[in-house]
């Protein structure tokens, strides 16, 4: 099925992180993991043009405890973004379920009441060779997140302006 209709408008935001703040949250649970995301959040901060004075890295203990270390970063006016890094990993714990859908609800919660974007780079793996390989050179779920936060940012700034940027109609 086609048709000659073509939406008037789309919008879409970019990976240029000039001039961005942005916050990490890194959980120190499983830090073998996460050390690799941040390095990997790092590469992608520096190849999008993100400045080292304009990033925060945050340590918090677990997975369970990132949502209110990236509300803290926003309601102090350190970031226009946060990615939240973390490695939920099913075959060590018993509360996997708790600890990784916490986290998730708490981001996103996070994200809607402050309208700031708020990444959920955190790996919720069955095993640790799925969050080793999530977070490799090749795929690491960390340079993905900073990518994200970026788009979301620009993204966000382009549907809130006057449209006279975004090409946006009124
Ligand atoms: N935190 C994690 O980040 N990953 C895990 O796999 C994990 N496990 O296995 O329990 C974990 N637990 C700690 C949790 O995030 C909190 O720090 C703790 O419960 C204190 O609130």
């Amino acid at each position: 099925m086609s048709s000659n209709f073509r939406a008037a408008n789309s919008v879409a935001g970019d990976v240029d992180g000039t001039g961005l703040r942005i916050g990490v949250v890194c959980g120190r649970f499983n830090d073998h993991i996460t050390n690799r995301l941040l390095a990997g959040a790092e590469n992608a901060l520096a190849v999008h043009g993100v400045a080292e004075a304009d990033v925060t890295v945050v340590w918090v203990p677990g997975a369970f405890e990132v949502p209110l270390a990236a509300l803290a970063l926003i309601e102090n006016g350190h970031a226009d973004a946060v990615v939240c890094l973390g490695a939920v990993i099913r075959g060590e714990t018993s509360h996997y379920d708790f600890v990784a859908g916490e986290c998730a609800r708490g981001i996103q919660d996070v994200q809607l009441a402050t309208g700031v974007p708020v990444v959920f780079g955190v790996l919720t793996t069955e095993n640790l060779d799925q969050a080793l390989a999530r977070s490799s050179d090749e795929d690491n779920k960390g340079e993905e997140s900073v990518r994200t936060a970026i788009e979301m940012v620009t993204l966000l700034r382009r549907l809130g302006d006057d449209g006279a940027t975004s090409g946006l109609s009124r």
